[in-house]
């Protein structure tokens, strides 16, 4: 049944739900009624679906925000988060459309929000008691990857930075700010988190994937825009980590091939020359990786010192 009030004050806060839709008819009734016992407002984004969603959405009792160009469930989320300002929500909650996030769970994710115990909350698959139902065993890789790439540039230690299942308080609907298009913006929006120092937490919760239409994206798709999104700004806060290690590690071939290869010299010199100049560039080649690596690290140093001593900002 719908919450028949409208939240304005400590003990009836605004609970607004957002969810991106793209050619979801099958599932987007049942989920906006259910998600309705749990949320005082449901907004759907829906951008330029074929099938009758956005009816079924408006039917349900959904709000539906239309985009007239196919903006990505990163532009679906920055109209979410536009519209929760609007409506001055307390509290925004971002489900997927399809039937893979259980609306029962809702409450669960907003409960350290309402408590003031977190800022941004994640509906986590791999904290113990959560669960991701027939989840292929590849795509559980993929993620595990994701998160650890993601983990070293940010320390987080996120353990499911891939759910689509998120609550957000106010302070976090206010400040954060993301630019994204696609999914990478799950790790966007991580760091932005990070770095404004909104506290983040994980619940357990229960993803499926024995749904009619689980993803819009292949997972190799889905994991190569991520995981590239996830390097590049990886090298970006540990430049030295990023190229200066393999750089290291390439200096260190082109050594031992050259010193095998010296060790063994007898007479014809001629067949030593092709080997020793492939050691002489994969050597060269590292030792250039190590040094950009050096500089943009000691660069990166500098700015940060320089921006701390004239703006007072960390
Ligand atoms: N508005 C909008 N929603 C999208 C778009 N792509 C995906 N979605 C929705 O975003 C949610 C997550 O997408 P999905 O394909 O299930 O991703 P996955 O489950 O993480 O692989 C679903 O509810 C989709 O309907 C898009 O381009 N625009
Ligand atoms: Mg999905």
């Amino acid at each position: 049944m719908a919450r028949l009030f409208m939240g304005r004050d400590a003990e009836h806060p605004l609970i607004v739900a957002g969810l991106p839709m793209f050619n979801e008819e099958e599932t987007i009734g049942t989920v906006v009624t259910k998600v309705l016992e749990y949320a005082d407002i449901v907004v759907c984004v829906d951008d330029g679906s074929s099938d009758s969603s956005a009816r079924i959405a408006e039917a349900c009792g959904a709000i539906v925000h239309r985009h007239r160009a196919n903006r990505g469930y990163g532009g679906a989320l920055k109209s979410l988060f536009k519209k929760a300002r609007e409506l001055d929500a307390d509290a925004l909650i971002i489900l997927d459309s399809d039937g893979q996030h259980e609306p029962s769970d809702i409450p669960a994710l907003l409960e350290p929000i309402l408590a003031q115990k977190a800022d941004f909350v994640i509906g986590s698959r791999f904290v113990e008691g959560g669960a991701g139902e027939d989840m292929p065993v590849y795509r559980r890789l993929g993620i595990k990857v994701i998160s650890a790439a993601s983990n070293l540039s940010s320390d987080l230690d996120i353990k499911d930075t891939q759910s689509g299942f998120r609550a957000f308080s106010k302070l976090a609907i206010d400040r954060l700010r993301f630019d994204a298009e696609g999914m990478e913006l799950s790790l966007e929006m991580l760091e932005d988190a990070h770095e404004k120092q909104l506290s983040i937490t994980e619940v357990p919760t229960m993803i499926r994937y024995d749904v009619p239409k689980g993803s819009n994206f292949t997972a190799v798709s889905h994991g190569f825009t991520v995981l590239s999104w996830a390097l590049v700004s990886l090298s970006h806060k540990k430049p030295l980590l990023v190229l200066g290690l393999p750089g290291l590690g390439l200096f260190a071939t082109g050594a031992v091939m050259g010193l095998n290869l010296a060790q063994n010299v007898t007479g014809q010199i001629d067949s030593y020359i092709g080997p020793g100049l492939s050691a002489i560039w994969i050597g060269v080649l590292g030792l250039s990786l190590m040094a950009t690596g050096l500089v943009l690290q000691s660069a990166r140093g500098f700015l940060r010192h320089l921006i701390v001593r004239e703006f007072g900002l960390d």
